[in-house]
């Protein structure tokens, strides 16, 4: 049967089809709809971990009870996972293992550019690299054959585009399910120093099986044409390179570590100029160098930044771009992402705005608090570290004499992913830092994904549901309060109460997100008479409210579209003349 799909979609549905038993993940852009993907279709097990390196270590676990199993990722969360994945490499394992990581060149959703290709090479795993939808879909397959043949995990990588992407996939006959044993091995599984080196032994040995299978592998396949030009390529370059050239030679890698040695000699060889198309780091180019094999064009003409594309691959070779050009439209309006209408966020934010105190930033829609017109946020590094460093600048501050206390903000789903342990050494280290936590009961901006504190999981259905202040309390915080960030005094009022009381202090705003859980709430309208377009509401970056003509002299007055409106009030206790209330009719 064919099926129009997304990257992301081709590897859920290969996933059941391929004898999948246990699949876990962690949201991220632009792989959150692959487990999603499996929860929809309803024939494998999966569930959201808290974070990506539970993901995995229950995928571990999965594989070593004998169930074929996937953890999913972005680019990012393989850095939290890392730890698990770099001794994972030495116990190998029982049933296959697909670690699925998703990157993000362009950095359309993301916080850095990382090339998990970096990761194979650093954890010695295989790696492969789809080129579309039913590459996805096949890839997930061999995978898992890779996996048991060589006792190893096995990392399937994306890019945006492949996971986005829709293409034809041609479904195979399903592989039934199989659940091995429970075996109990401690030289396998137990990592202790004694085992650990026997295993590094066996992870060189099982390197270079690798690279005699990646000679021969049919997912490493030549495409012989005008040899003038060869390519070496992989994942959605390839697509770019037939576009830009389609005549060329190329050697098209699906298994992009360990890279078949032989092959692309052989193939250097057979063509006059050699060229290396790859997003972000040089990892071909760099081992083809080391193989003593010359690269004619490469990253001396393909920035590490951003994707590639056909324009790229065109002048890269020496070539004229084509004639259309992919360069952005000038003079556009800017429309910079914001808060939703209605969003608890919003308030928040324009109070630690006015109040001009240090924000120490975490990763979610809350993130958006650092753009104008708010301003309101000072340091974003990764997941969770809203509140280590607030600990750290607080530390720093009390030693330089410096009295004000740092303000961390941190989403729910982003407290649970890595927040906890931050807040735990702010209790143990005897903090002084103010936090607020965001529990609008979702993980917002990965679109709206359960997490341990919205009482669901995945596969539908409901669980127990997380007491933040509770837990906080249970950390060692004594001053723990509630706020509602839609009452701008009173959240006012709570920030200062807490940034005035010393040592750790945790606010937590219950409101849930409205967009996850559909709040309504009456629009609101502005009275013309009363507006002196003074402007004092559009510092709450409401995309509602706008301003409407004037006559000549005049200033304009705000007016409030009732399609957008969600009725947060957020602007009415902004106006100093009582020119906004919920309207009439
Ligand atoms: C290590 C890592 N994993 C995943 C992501 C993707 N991501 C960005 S924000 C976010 C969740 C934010 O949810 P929450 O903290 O509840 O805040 P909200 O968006 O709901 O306001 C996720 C999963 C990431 N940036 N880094």
């Amino acid at each position: 049967m064919k099926k129009i799909i997304s990257g992301n979609e081709a590897i859920a549905l290969s996933f059941g089809d391929s004898g999948g038993v246990f699949a876990s993940g962690y949201p991220g852009t632009p792989s959150t709809e692959t487990l999603e993907e499996v929860a929809r279709l309803g024939e494998v097990y999966c569930e959201w971990a808290p974070n990506e390196k539970v993901g995995l270590e229950s995928a571990i676990g999965a594989s070593i009870a004998g169930g074929r199993s996937l953890a999913t990722m972005k680019h990012v969360g393989v850095n939290v996972a890392a730890d698990a994945l770099m001794t994972l490499t030495y116990t190998g394992v029982n049933a296959g293992l697909i670690l699925m990581v998703a990157d993000d060149p362009g950095m359309h959703s993301s916080q850095n550019e990382q090339d998990s290709r970096n990761y194979a090479k650093f954890a010695k795993v295989p790696m492969l690299d789809p080129a579309d939808s039913q590459e996805a879909y096949d890839f997930v397959r061999v995978g898992f054959e890779i996996s048991e043949q060589f006792d190893t995990p096995l990392m399937l990588r994306t890019t945006t585009r492949i996971s986005h992407a829709k293409g034809c996939v041609e479904q195979k006959e399903k592989i039934p399910v199989k659940v091995g044993e429970l075996v109990k091995n401690v030289p396998k599984y137990v990592m202790l120093p004694n085992f650990g080196k026997l295993k590094h032994v066996e992870v060189e040995a099982r390197l270079l099986k690798l690279q005699e299978y990646a000679e021969t592998t049919p997912l490493n396949r030549v495409e012989m044409g005008d040899t003038e030009l060869g390519i070496i390529t992989s994942g959605v370059s390839y697509q770019h390179v037939k576009e830009a050239y389609p005549n060329a030679s190329i050697l098209k890698l699906g298994l992009v570590h360990p890279l078949p040695e032989k092959k692309i000699r052989e193939f250097a060889g057979r063509v006059k100029r050699c060229m290396v198309v790859e997003e972000m780091d040089a990892i071909f180019e760099e081992q083809i160098r080391a193989m003593g094999i010359r690269v004619d064009i490469g990253k001396d003409k393909i920035s590490y930044c951003g994707e590639v594309n056909a324009d790229i691959i065109r002048s890269a070779a020496g070539e004229a771009p084509a004639t259309v050009s992919l360069a952005p439209v000038e003079n556009l309006p800017q429309r910079p992402p914001t808060f939703c209408p209605g969003c608890a966020h919003r308030g928040l934010f324009s109070i630690l705005s006015k109040l001009k105190v240090f924000v120490s930033g975490d990763i979610g829609c809350y993130t958006l608090g650092a753009l104008p017109p708010l301003s309101a946020m000072h340091s974003v590094i990764d997941m969770g570290a809203s509140i280590s460093a607030a600990h750290g600048m607080a530390k720093v501050n009390e030693i330089a004499g410096r009295t004000e206390k740092p303000v961390a903000v941190i989403g729910d789903s982003t407290f649970f992913h890595s927040g906890i342990t931050g807040l735990l050494s702010m209790a143990y280290n005897d903090g002084n830092a103010l936090v607020i936590i965001m529990d609008n009961r979702t993980t917002g901006m990965t679109g709206g994904q359960e997490n341990p504190g919205s009482g669901q999981v995945l596969q539908g259905g409901s669980s127990k549901q997380v007491d933040i202040a509770a837990l906080v309390k249970v950390l060692g915080i004594e001053n723990v309060a509630e706020i509602n960030t839609y009452n701008l005094a009173e959240t006012e009022a709570a920030i200062k109460k807490g940034m005035e009381t010393p040592g750790p202090y945790v606010l937590i705003d219950k409101n849930p997100c409205i967009l996850r859980y559909r709040v309504k709430k009456p629009v609101m309208g502005v009275d013309q008479d009363k507006c002196t377009g003074c402007r004092a509401c559009l510092k709450a970056a409401c995309v509602a409210l706008g301003l409407g003509s004037a006559p000549e002299g005049e200033k304009p007055k705000v007016q409030i579209d009732p399609n957008i409106c969600n009725g947060c009030g957020v602007c009415t206790q902004l106006c100093k003349f009582d020119a906004m209330s919920v309207a009439k009719g």
